[in-house]
């Protein structure tokens, strides 16, 4: 075992994540409306195998078993996401009460076990309806959000506090709108750039809806992001410049807006004007720079970029491998626990005093199926460790999500990548705690033992 790492703060916040349609199943019952992945799913070719959400881990059913896991665990904190369709199944207008108990029942069963309920209002499980109606490409779908958020944070907040309002923008913007391989299944390419402003723009008026209706809450969103790393044999000047334009996509375009109320420069994505065409309205930028108590930072790995090699590409970069030999994930990610490092004193030297207390909202890998996960169990102590240097060298950092607390459905990849402390049999439902389960409990429990 490698040695649990160094002393964090008493307040240190220790939690694993998960999100409604990668676990809760029960995609028709008690009123729940369709969202986009329902739908996506039954997409031919969509989702490796034809696996659906359809039951997941059957959590919706099962969630007083996963919460005694929790206690198990030691967890102090447990970030779920709310299913919209489930609360309003049409995304507006009548609300499923069974949907809103169903979140009511699980809050109150955390905060029995101790452990403080941290939802994330949406991870990528847009109401079918809306999608209809443009879905994030339709500025009307960022008022519907804030209506949303209204209605949880009016019936939940008497008990949770933390909040996170978008998971990924990035990720929904490129993969379920640019390149569609994600629902809703678009492949618009550089045109799904509005799908960004919106979401922004529905993180504000959520935010504003949940200040409004949450006594004392702490709102924050999950970004994910990525530390942009060149080639020892790629280092001109135009791999740099190609760097700082994927830099201002993936971690610039949703970090800037809500950290300091600007866009980056995005002329390398045609979008030279600050106003977007028109897209952006006077006063958006002031609701998405809505103050927050913390940014989510969900990180997996670097990115290596060079110049394109073609001047035919579409895209002012290239993606490229890294020449070292790093460790790989079962989804063949390198695993590079000092970009996590890299990442949050980078965030904290851009932001300075902007930067707000940082949240790593995930973390994880997906490892073979079986219960002795010795690589979980490294891959985790190295990037806690790498959390720790950041902190030594100044970066304020609040708390560690690890993704996952159990195995579930990875999106394109149906139940093939296996994320979870917890192993999950999808055929029984059998769950079984995986040595990293025990590592994480220890580690917990000696963090604990120290307040
Ligand atoms: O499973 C996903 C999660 O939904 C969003 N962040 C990355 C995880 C692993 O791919």
């Amino acid at each position: 075992m490698p040695p649990l790492p160094l002393t964090f703060p008493a307040s240190f916040v220790w939690g694993a994540s998960t999100a409604a349609y990668q676990i809760e199943g029960a995609a028709e019952e008690d009123g729940k409306g369709p969202s986009v992945w329902d739908s996506f799913v039954r997409r031919e070719g969509a989702v490796r195998d034809g696996h659906t959400g359809d039951v997941a881990c059957d959590h919706y059913h099962r969630f007083p078993q996963d919460v005694a896991l929790m206690r198990r665990l030691g967890l102090d904190a447990y970030r779920f996401s709310l299913s919209w369709p489930r609360v309003l199944p049409t995304g507006e207008g009548a609300v499923e009460p069974r949907g809103l108990d169903f979140y009511d029942r699980l809050v109150d069963a955390l905060l029995a076990a101790g452990v403080d309920p941290t939802p994330t209002l949406f991870h990528w499980d847009l109401p079918q309806a809306l999608e209809d109606g443009g879905g994030w490409m339709a500025r009307e779908t960022a008022y519907r959000f804030g209506e949303y958020a209204a209605v949880v944070g009016a019936r939940l907040g008497d008990r949770v506090k933390r909040w996170i309002t978008l998971n990924e923008p990035f990720v929904h913007m490129s993969f379920g709108y640019a390149f569609g391989v994600h629902a809703p299944g678009r492949a618009l390419m550089l045109d799904a750039l509005p799908t960004a402003h919106h979401q922004l723009l529905g993180h504000g008026l959520a935010t504003a809806a949940l200040r409004a209706t949450v006594p004392d809450a702490q709102v924050l969103i999950a970004n994910n992001c990525t530390p942009v790393r060149l080639r020892q044999d790629a280092r001109g000047e135009a791999d740099r410049a190609a760097a700082a334009a994927y830099d201002a996509l993936h971690n610039r375009l949703f970090n800037d807006p809500v950290l300091t109320g600007r866009y980056p420069d995005l002329s390398a994505y045609g979008a030279a004007d600050p106003s977007w065409g028109g897209l952006v309205h006077e006063g958006d930028l002031e609701t998405i720079a809505a103050p927050l108590d913390g940014l989510g930072v969900n990180y997996y790995n670097p990115t290596w970029i060079t110049a394109p090699a073609s001047p035919d590409s579409g895209l002012p970069f290239d993606m490229v491998e890294p020449e070292e030999a790093y460790p790989r994930t079962t989804f063949d990610w390198p695993v590079v626990p000092d970009g996590l490092t890299d990442l949050l004193v980078g965030l904290a030297s851009r932001y300075g005093a902007a930067l707000p207390p940082v949240w790593i909202t995930e973390n994880g890998c997906a490892q073979p199926a079986g219960v002795d996960d010795r690589a979980r169990i490294d891959y985790l102590a190295g990037h806690v460790g790498a959390v720790a240097q950041a902190m030594e060298r100044g970066v304020d950092v609040r708390g560690y999500f690890t993704w996952s607390l159990l195995d579930n459905f990875e999106w394109a990849e149906g139940y093939h990548q296996r994320f979870g402390l917890v192993e999950v049999d999808f055929a029984t439902q059998r769950r079984t705690p995986r040595a990293s389960f025990e590592w994480y409990r220890e580690l917990i429990a000696a963090q604990k033992a120290r307040r």
